[in-house]
């Protein structure tokens, strides 16, 4: 509700209670996000080099923090992640295929889709290779997607007994070296079959109010709420369902976490392949208004009960965190006033905390240092900034 679209005569009706009401709601809705009039953003000293020639297909449209100015990610700034080509697909012709261990395949139309139950979630989405390199920093936003429920499809294909695991196929495809051959293969994820029976995975046709912008998988793409990017597969348009388990390249190869843990005085090697969201936070930028100083960030990949911020090596300072915006897989804005900062260089580091009491690891925890893959960098972030 806007409270700029009540006719007037409501005021009337209502009285002075409804006007008071109504302001609280307005201030409320404006502290969506911490910004103050007439504040400036004062620039990191830490700016991330820019992305490497190399990776510059694949990564693109990388935010700055500095301009974070609202819970929901424009979509005009929000990251794009293609490891292959970012097809243009005609959305007359294209359509999405349900086959494998199937008793009914189905072949859906865009038409068909929109005509199916709508759905909105709006959930975070990070690349798990987020700050796994010091030019990646900030491949993660938070949209309000809309599509159709997954499982009811699913139902309908009815899927045999021993279905087992639920392959998304992107038309983007590129040449795979497989032991000593090479093969052309689309881009593609896989989910077991609980995990895509949930009832909060969609197939997204809008993004923040638009239809899906080609970047981000135009026409149809997944959204796994709470997983990190690269389940949530673009371009989608086929869902094949498999009796044994995927081993694609982005399952099974790139998208796995190689650590090293100690078991009874020996190191073994764990190689997982990246899934759900982990818990994490990022401190966003530094406003000042005159000479108050405030520091904002986000929070995501957990439930958040808690955001506190180390400033240089001072003590842990609990963040207000912003509740007036809030779904289940979707960033929490916090703020901290900074009061009186010394001039010169300062360095700020934020840790997150879950409900169940997990702490975002520091860089120096086992967890983070026995990595030895950049995936699921969800250590504490630290930002330098020079106060004058
Ligand atoms: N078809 C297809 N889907 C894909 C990818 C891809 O390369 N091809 N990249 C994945 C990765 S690694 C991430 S992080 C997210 C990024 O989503 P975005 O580009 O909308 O930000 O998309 C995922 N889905
Ligand atoms: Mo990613």
């Amino acid at each position: 509700m806007h409270v700029d679209h009540l006719p007037r005569r409501d005021f009337l009706t209502y009285g002075s209670a409804a006007i008071a009401g109504l302001t609280l709601l307005r201030s409320s809705m404006a502290q969506a996000f911490p910004t103050r009039p007439g504040e400036e953003v004062v620039p990191w000293a830490d700016q991330p080099p820019p992305v490497p020639t190399a990776a510059s297909g694949v990564v693109q449209n990388l935010p700055k923090w500095e301009d974070l100015n609202s819970w929901l990610t424009p979509n005009a700034r929000f990251f794009s992640v293609a490891h292959y080509d970012r097809p243009v697909i005609d959305e007359k012709s294209w359509t999405l295929e349900i086959a494998g261990s199937v008793g009914r395949p189905l072949q859906l139309t865009l038409d068909s889709i929109k005509a199916r139950p709508r759905r909105e979630v709006v959930c975070t989405l990070e690349c798990s290779g987020n700050h796994g390199f010091p030019w990646l920093t900030s491949a993660v936003g938070n949209a309000r997607w809309a599509g159709t429920p997954l499982a009811p499809i699913l139902e309908e294909a009815q899927i045999r007994s021993n279905g087992r695991e639920v392959v998304f196929f992107g038309t983007d495809a590129g040449e795979e070296q497989v032991r000593d051959t090479k093969v052309r293969q689309n881009f593609a994820r896989s989910l077991s079959l609980a995990d895509a029976m949930r009832g909060d995975i969609i197939l997204a046709y809008e993004m923040n109010g638009a239809p899906l912008p080609q970047p981000n998988g135009f026409p149809l793409r997944l959204i796994v709420p709470g997983w990190y990017g690269i389940a949530s597969v673009k371009w989608l348009d086929r869902i094949e369902v498999l009796d044994s388990p995927f081993m694609g390249r982005f399952q099974a190869r790139d998208y796995v976490t190689l650590r090293e843990e100690q078991r009874d005085g020996k190191t073994v090697g764990i190689e997982t392949s990246v899934g759900p969201a982990l818990l994490k936070s990022a401190p966003a930028q530094v406003t000042r208004l005159g000479n108050q100083y405030r520091i904002i960030g986000a929070a995501w990949g957990a439930p958040i009960a808690k955001v506190e911020v180390r400033i240089d090596d001072g003590p842990w300072t609990a963040a207000s965190i912003d509740r007036s915006e809030e779904a289940d897989h979707a960033w929490r804005i916090w703020s901290l006033d900074w009061e009186r900062p010394s001039p010169g260089a300062h360095r700020i580091t934020s840790r997150a905390v879950d409900f169940e009491g997990h702490v975002q690891p520091a860089t120096s925890d086992p967890l983070i240092a026995n990595k030895r893959t950049y995936w699921e960098s969800n250590g504490q972030v630290t930002r330098q900034v020079q106060v004058n």
